[in-house]
């Protein structure tokens, strides 16, 4: 790698378990960075994401919703970067679990950037924002100057861990920066978000052990890109000589319906025999189309995509067919 000790640049990821921290250590190591992850404390681990890193990295346990935790975190990993990934992530449970979905992932947010303020306010901080923000879109595409209109409790969080982002920023110069990301998946995308639930079910049906996809709202549209692109463009934000927030997707918006009709067809499967609309997986207000302008990260970031939409699903269904046919 031919960084010598001394110029090691040291990270620490909150979410280092779920889908993107486990994208982002991958990264941070290949450039040479020295990886902590915060890790909540739990009665079964889930470290299925990071198991091929564990002896790489080191988890320091702590939770957003415990400020101490963090202070002590930072104490203890003297981060130089800080990528604030933790969230409670999934749209459809926070219109069950309203209020836990503010304090993780809005408070929570407020709680990383106290704690580098007293800690050290040099530290880089990045915070995981989303084009949930923009929800009910008031012009398409979606940039850094479009107004929000969350349509669920999750996006009203992510509004506000947003512009706390931004406060810390403007009121104690941290450099701090928020991205705001389209979806991406990957074959580490847990199994409630949509795309996954299509990929892994489609493979169950394809070998016999599942015999129908149960989906809610078919014709949403989603900019929907490869986790493991995006991890990079959140990088570069803090490697900028300014603090900036950059808008971050493909560029292209598909339905969850051609979704299915890709993932499907990979198997060579009729999707019109397997997949059944279900109430249940209706949400009370729903994002019904999202789709990135993300020029100004490819202007000043030199940021692309590499993985497009065909790609992606065949990525996640070949890997679902393995995991399935392993019986994972
Ligand atoms: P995941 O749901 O896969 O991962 C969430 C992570 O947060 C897990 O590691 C989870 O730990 C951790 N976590 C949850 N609650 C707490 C807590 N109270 N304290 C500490 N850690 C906690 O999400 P993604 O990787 O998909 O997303 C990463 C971030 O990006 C999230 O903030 C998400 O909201 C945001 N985002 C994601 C997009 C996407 O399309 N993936 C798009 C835009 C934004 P555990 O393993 O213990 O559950
Ligand atoms: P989203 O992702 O809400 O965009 O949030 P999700 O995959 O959950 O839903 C996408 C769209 O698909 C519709 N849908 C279904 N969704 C799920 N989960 N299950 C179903 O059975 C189903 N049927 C239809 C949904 O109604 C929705 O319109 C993701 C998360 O990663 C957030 O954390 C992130 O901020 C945003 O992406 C950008």
């Amino acid at each position: 790698m031919g960084i010598n000790a001394k110029n090691r640049k040291t990270t620490l990821i909150t979410g280092i378990t779920g889908q993107d921290g486990s994208y982002m250590a991958d990264f941070l190591l290949k450039k040479g960075y020295r990886v902590f992850g915060l890790e909540r404390r739990a009665s079964q681990k889930s470290r299925e994401n990071i198991a091929h890193i564990l002896d790489k990295i080191t988890l320091v346990s702590g939770d957003l919703l415990d400020e101490a935790s963090l202070v002590h975190a930072l104490k203890q990993v003297k981060p130089d970067e800080v990528y604030n990934l933790a969230a409670q992530s999934f749209v459809g449970d926070s219109w069950k679990q309203p209020v836990y979905t503010g304090e993780v992932t809005g408070l929570g947010v407020t709680r990383m950037l106290e704690a580098i303020r007293q800690t050290d306010p040099k530290i880089k901080f990045y915070q995981a924002s989303s084009s949930e923000m923009f929800g009910g879109v008031k012009e398409s595409p979606q940039n850094e100057k479009t107004h929000f209109y969350p349509r669920s409790p999750y996006g009203v969080a992510k509004v506000y861990g947003h512009w706390i982002t931004v406060n810390y920023r403007e009121s104690y110069g941290i450099f701090t920066a928020s991205g705001i990301l389209f979806n991406h998946e990957s074959p580490r995308r847990g199994m409630e978000f949509v795309t996954r639930k299509i990929t892994h079910t489609a493979a169950q049906i394809k070998l016999g052990l599942a015999r129908e996809l149960r989906l809610g709202n078919l014709d949403a549209r989603r900019d929907w890109g490869f986790a493991g692109d995006y991890v990079e463009a959140m990088w570069l934000m803090l490697q900028r000589d300014e603090p900036c927030d950059y808008v971050v997707g493909t560029g292209e918006t598909h339905s969850v319906k051609e979704f299915v009709e890709a993932a499907f067809s990979h198997l060579k499967l009729d999707w019109k025999k397997y997949v059944k609309v279900d109430k249940e997986f209706f949400r009370p207000a729903d994002v019904h189309v999202l789709l990135a302008d993300a020029r100004r990260a490819h202007k000043e970031l030199g940021w692309r995509p590499k993985v497009g939409f065909r790609e992606l699903v065949t990525m996640m269904v070949e890997s679902d067919l393995e995991r399935v046919r392993r019986g994972l």
